[in-house]
């Protein structure tokens, strides 16, 4: 119990976070029915948001879980139902002891509905201002790209104009890569990640979630990337493993997804001891808090009670994760 506290009370960095992955279920059903979305009818998870709760629990793997989470972002219309999300969001995050949080947004899952970038953006960045003001959480917005998808795709909408004036304006400073990994490695991104670099924007991409250490390998050097989403497979090559520690890069692990999806078989297989005693830099995150059962808090307890790390190695955790952020020198030495 005191151990809990202690968590709490460390000023976390959540780098992590995709905030349509923070839809709770019964949110969920209340703004398909403002909305007016029909939910899919042959699926008997749909029946109520305690049985789609409930198969949650069951996710085979990460295209399993992404089935779910796009059907679930389709309730998704105004400006107002991002800011919710992000907002309820925000609230648990204060709960959780989070000091700045780094949040994505995955943009073409929207528009290809004809949800407008604006929209998205406008929504998600009003509780953004909001958590500064009223909880004291620094924010950053990272707009994701989705690797399923064909790249021209992500070239179209990286050049769009309202896409820019976000960049332009400091409203979104960075991007990601996520959705499928396997048979969608990094280096076909490499032109929108040279585009985003030569703008000035921070770069980022899940790597070695599901697929093996050569994703992790292509993202560093082909994308450039200045940090790793997941990373969990690194320890499968010693040479990148010690290349990465040496660079003092940071890995955004996130133990209940990668339980929850099956990535590893429990909290005591994601590779925290490995990374700690190579000396890679780590922060522990919520990834999709509303899919895999537990905000950032729950996932620091979960590495607590099975590495029963001691209080100097959560304080260097902390710091690495510090360390690692986008944020201003100065909000650093805040948290510092
Ligand atoms: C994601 Cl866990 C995970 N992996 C890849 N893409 C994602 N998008 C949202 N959650
Ligand atoms: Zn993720």
């Amino acid at each position: 119990p005191t151990f809990h506290a202690f968590l709490r009370a460390l000023p976390k960095c959540e780098h992590h976070m995709h905030l349509e992955g923070a839809l709770r279920p019964h949110i969920l059903f209340q703004l398909a029915s403002k909305n007016n979305i029909t939910l899919p009818q042959d699926d008997e998870a749909f029946a109520s948001p305690e049985s789609l709760l409930s198969r949650y629990q069951r996710f085979t793997s990460l295209d399993d879980f992404l089935h779910y989470y796009y059907i679930g972002m389709s309730v998704l219309i105004t400006a107002s139902d991002f800011e919710d999300l992000a907002w309820d969001y925000f609230l648990h995050a204060s709960a959780d002891g989070v000091a700045h949080a780094e949040v994505f947004f995955d943009p073409q899952a929207h528009v290809v509905r004809a949800v407008t970038y604006s929209t998205v953006v406008d929504g998600f960045s009003r509780a953004c201002k909001r958590a500064e003001s009223e909880l004291g959480i620094t924010t950053i917005l990272t707009s994701c790209f989705l690797r399923h998808l064909p790249v021209q795709e992500s070239l179209d909408l990286f050049d769009d104009e309202e896409v820019q004036k976000s960049y332009r304006d400091g409203t979104v400073t960075g991007i990601g890569l996520d959705s499928s990994e396997m048979d969608f490695p990094p280096e076909l991104f490499v032109e929108l990640f040279a585009k985003a670099r030569k703008q000035g924007l921070n770069l980022t991409a899940h790597a070695g979630e599901e697929a093996p250490a050569s994703y992790i390998a292509t993202a560093v050097s082909d994308l450039r990337v200045t940090r790793i989403d997941h990373g969990i497979a690194l320890p499968s090559s010693p040479d990148l493993l010690s290349q990465i520690a040496a660079s003092k890069m940071l890995l955004t692990v996130c133990p209940l997804s990668n339980v929850v999806l099956r990535c590893v078989d429990t909290i005591a297989d994601v590779p925290i001891r490995k990374l700690l005693d190579a000396g890679v830099q780590f922060s522990i995150n919520s990834d999709d808090p509303a899919y895999f059962g537990g905000h950032c808090l729950d996932n620091h307890v979960a590495v607590h009670e099975a590495f029963d790390l001691s209080v100097d190695e959560w304080v260097g955790i902390v710091r690495a994760g510090i360390e690692g952020s986008w944020c201003a020198t100065e909000r650093k030495g805040e948290l510092l």
